[in-house]
């Protein structure tokens, strides 16, 4: 199959920034040091008013309330920070549990990669030593080698087009092949597109890269990517990429931009550009062990619960997305644009990578997602 049929449709314009509005803060408290991180009851006066972006209220909780059955508390470790609307979606998840199980399933929420990076947390996910995680597809690919399709660069031109994908039939074989791993794969959500960030330039080019020692996640094809373009790229979990940019390590590192400013990398990074080279998903996961423990209607429940964060994860990502990459300009970060023309020199730098890796994941599967792309 010839490369030129593998990749996407033109890239996107370059995004219109939407004005950052005032935060209705969710509160946070809590955190470190492996105490669940507490934040108000749902429905509580929000607390000082932080600024930060007015992301929509959680949409109502719906579905019948299951009084019958046992008690417990799931333990959900996440990688991210408390102001991360990967958090705030796990808060809506344990609330519409409380709701619908009428307090029964409590949830305590374990953020910032206090209890392990995503590989750690899906390895205790197996052996039941953690209830739930939401990590990205890239280091899951040793789980289930189909994920590597989304670590292909400039696959979906909006994020609405990976939303197509992973909510057909596709994104619903993609979970069913997590059976027989001990994890139960329930739901996708949004990581987000990746940008680039480091401490030495503003990058437009694919030239601008060379020789940049940059963190990326621990997945071959992440590797490729960097290397194809003449950066030195370093695999390196989530958890250590701060101290790693802290101390000169790696120059730099790519992620969405919610992710830069939760995890606050531009107190350690001077440049960002808004590269958008690949789009990474979340994915909601339960031990199989902790989940097969569950009533049926437990179970449905908490299924129901992981599409409901799906849907909310998605809605604040995209918010919050544009309120993070404007406060990270107003903050001092050097933040770039690219035109359409430098985003398709990059697409075209990285064509060898797509070549390389689209027969290895399956040819006809990235054909098949390319079509349901260029379908609209
Ligand atoms: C957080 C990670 C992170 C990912 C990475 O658990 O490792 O850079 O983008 O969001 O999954």
């Amino acid at each position: 199959m010839s490369s030129t049929t593998l990749r996407a449709r033109a890239l996107p314009g370059s995004m219109l920034l939407a004005a950052a509005l005032a935060l209705s803060a969710c509160g946070g408290g809590g955190g470190f040091g492996g105490t669940a991180a507490s934040s108000p009851p749902p429905g509580a006066a929000s607390g000082a008013a932080a600024s930060g972006p007015q992301l929509s209220a959680p949409p109502p909780i719906e579905g019948a309330v299951v009084t019958e059955g046992e008690s417990r508390t799931i333990k959900f470790g996440i990688g991210l920070a408390e102001t991360s609307p990967q958090y705030l979606s796990v808060v809506h998840f344990r609330d519409v549990l409380a709701q619908r199980t009428n307090g029964r399933l409590k949830v305590d929420i374990f953020p910032n990669s206090q209890v392990g990076d995503d590989k750690q947390m899906m390895s205790a996910l197996q052996s039941g030593s953690l209830d739930m995680t939401y990590p990205s597809t890239s280091p899951a690919t040793a789980l289930v080698p189909e994920l590597r399709l989304f670590d292909l660069p400039f696959l979906f031109p909006e994020a609405e087009d990976a939303d197509k994908v992973l909510d057909g039939p596709i994104g619903t074989s993609l979970l069913k092949k997590f059976d027989g791993t001990g994890i139960k794969a329930l739901a996708w959500a949004e990581n987000g597109y990746r940008q680039l960030t480091n401490s030495n330039k503003a990058v437009t080019t694919p030239e601008d890269v060379k020789g940049l020692r940059l963190r990326v996640m621990e997945n071959p094809i992440q590797v490729d990517i960097w290397k194809t373009l003449g950066a030195n790229p370093t695999s390196m979990a989530f958890g250590e990429v701060f101290s790693a940019l802290e101390q000169g390590v790696v120059d730099g590192q790519e992620n969405p931009w919610a992710t830069i400013f939760s995890s606050k990398f531009n107190e350690v990074q001077d440049y960002g550009s808004d590269t958008r080279h690949v789009y990474t998903p979340f994915i909601i996961m339960a031990s199989q062990q902790m989940f097969d423990g569950l009533s049926p209607e437990d179970q449905a429940i908490v299924q129901e619960a992981a599409e409901a964060t799906r849907d909310y994860d998605r809605t604040i990502s995209r918010e919050f997305a544009d309120y993070a990459k404007t406060q990270l300009k107003a903050g001092g970060m050097n933040v770039n644009d690219l035109t359409a023309e430098q985003q398709a020199a990059f697409q075209e730098a990285t064509q060898p990578v797509y070549d390389k890796w689209a027969p290895e994941i399956g040819s006809d599967l990235v054909a098949e997602v390319q079509s349901q792309i260029d379908a609209g």
